[in-house]
């Protein structure tokens, strides 16, 4: 049993195309807390963060928009991150991606606090592996991944707290990566799992072996999940669809492995745009997704660990 902490993070400013400061809502309209408590979990409801008025923060690459909102975000989901690890579960609803740059921040802060390290996995079509400066679009949801491993290039926001070593951050369903995050991955230990790699060995060795990690490091697991990672004809309610994503089966076993792991301790559900979706189907399926990640299975019979 989990004690599961709902927090509201309508952020819209991430990227151009408004519509995910409307996920919060879908996801308590899709029953979340029902989900989780027909599993036997206690589920706390935050309501949404509500950031500090936005200042008037700069930085030297022009493409970048609303930064001085997404510092203020970025406080504030700190903030809230940090405060809720203790008491249990965050379980942040986005809001789009650029959320990230700030519960990863305070997860992580929280997880140097407690003397143990951090593991992220990052379920996403995109490795957001950009810094303030390479970004071309400008949309600071491409950009979370790269602040978290502790890459320079993100003034104005603070230095991130404890940089995420990049063989502790492992990506699953990537098939979308821009040439300036290419070459920064390239010098990083970033555990790539693109869709290459998913369909010649499958989901299930490759996250079992970061899972073993984990476990054996005793470390503090935070997992982002993107819509987008899943595949657009099962999931099309966000603004950044690429084809050729994960199948609702996959999807699903990520998360039935991550339950029996039993390692998972913050999560986030991100670029979820309500405005985009077909009668509820792609809200419906993420919260059915949490379910499974926090336990829900057809039919109980021995596994093993993970
Ligand atoms: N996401 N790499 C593209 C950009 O604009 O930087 C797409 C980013 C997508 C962001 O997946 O949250
Ligand atoms: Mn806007
Ligand atoms: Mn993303
Ligand atoms: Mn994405």
């Amino acid at each position: 049993m989990t004690h599961c902490i709902l927090i509201g993070a309508p952020v819209d400013e991430g990227q151009r195309r408004p519509g995910c400061l409307m996920g919060p809502a879908a996801y308590r309209v899709a029953g979340l807390a029902g989900t989780l408590t027909a599993l036997g979990h206690t589920v706390e409801d935050l309501g949404d963060v509500t950031p500090d008025a936005p200042g008037s923060e700069t930085c030297p690459n022009p493409a970048i928009h609303h930064l001085p909102e997404m510092v203020a975000w970025t406080r504030a989901l700190r903030a809230a991150a940090e405060a809720a690890m203790p008491q249990g579960m965050p379980i942040f609803m986005g809001g789009d991606h650029a959320l990230a740059l700030g519960t990863v921040a305070g997860v992580a802060a929280h997880a140097a606090r407690s003397g143990r390290p951090q593991f992220v996995i990052w379920l996403d079509a995109h490795s957001d592996f950009h810094t303030f400066r390479t970004t071309t679009s400008g949309n600071i949801h491409g950009t979370p991944m790269a602040y978290a491993n502790g890459l320079a290039g993100f003034d104005p926001l603070p230095p991130f707290p404890t940089p995420i070593p990049g063989e502790n951050i492992c990506m699953f369903g990537i098939r979308s990566v821009d040439p300036a995050e290419h070459q920064a991955m390239q010098s990083s230990s970033i555990i790539v799992n693109d869709m290459r790699v998913l369909d010649e060995q499958g989901i299930v060795a490759p996250l079992r072996s970061f899972l073993e990690r984990v476990k054996a490091e005793d470390g503090m697991l935070h997992v982002s999940l993107d819509v987008d990672f899943l595949d657009p004809s099962i999931a099309p309610a966000v603004g950044t669809t690429v084809p050729g994503g994960t199948t609702f089966r996959e999807a699903h076993l990520v998360m039935e492995l991550l339950h029996e792991s039993g390692l998972v301790t913050s999560l986030d559900l991100v670029e979820l745009n309500p405005f985009l979706d077909d009668r509820g189907r792609t809200a419906k399926l993420m919260v059915d997704l949490v379910g499974s990640l926090m336990g829900r299975k057809v039919f109980d019979r021995p596994t093993r660990s993970f």
